[in-house]
């Protein structure tokens, strides 16, 4: 036996409930997975440190400014523990960052005849070397210990140093 219909005249409206009725499951999951994203989204922002590399805990943590030709922190003076150096290039050159604790000061460091700072000089000792430079724009974050004495932060690519990228540091 054929199966009958009542002709209703709210059939169209019952066929775009039926209709969004089959579809509701599936716009309830995609919102869902929408929802679940954003929060895993905000969950990895609010969680991430600067530079996306941990902060070891009780580490203090220092911002270097590095441009064509300075550097600037924001203190002079700093208590001995480990450090979370936070350098950024604010270009327009690529900079490094060097550490040295030694007892001269930043503007008389040894020189070699290319007038670069003397990296195997007895007289410095490295505290913190970022290996390459930091492209403009580009932050890093750099670790190092460092116990009571006198500092050094030296960019020394080719020129730099004698155009100013020099600063000295106290830990105390
Ligand atoms: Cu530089």
């Amino acid at each position: 036996m054929p199966r009958t219909r009542t002709v209703d005249p709210r059939d169209a409206g019952e066929s775009m409930a039926e209709s969004f009725a089959s579809v509701a499951p599936t716009i309830v999951g995609v919102l869902v997975v929408v929802l679940a994203c954003a929060i895993v989204i905000v969950v990895a922002l609010a969680t991430r440190p600067s530079g996306g590399l941990e902060v070891p805990k009780g580490s203090h943590v220092v911002h270097i400014d590095e441009q064509d030709f300075r550097i600037h922190v924001r203190d002079a003076t700093f208590p001995p523990g480990q450090y979370v150096f936070v350098d950024t290039n604010h270009g327009p050159s690529p900079h490094e960052l060097v550490i040295w604790k030694t007892t001269g000061p930043a503007n008389k460091l040894p020189l070699r005849p290319n007038h670069r700072v003397d990296e195997d000089s007895p007289t410095l000792t490295s505290a913190l070397d970022s290996g390459s430079s930091l492209n403009p724009g580009e932050t890093r974050l750099l670790t190092a210990t460092l116990d009571p004495g006198h500092y050094v932060i030296v960019c020394n690519l080719p020129g730099h140093y004698l155009s100013g990228m020099h600063v000295d540091l106290i830990v105390k």
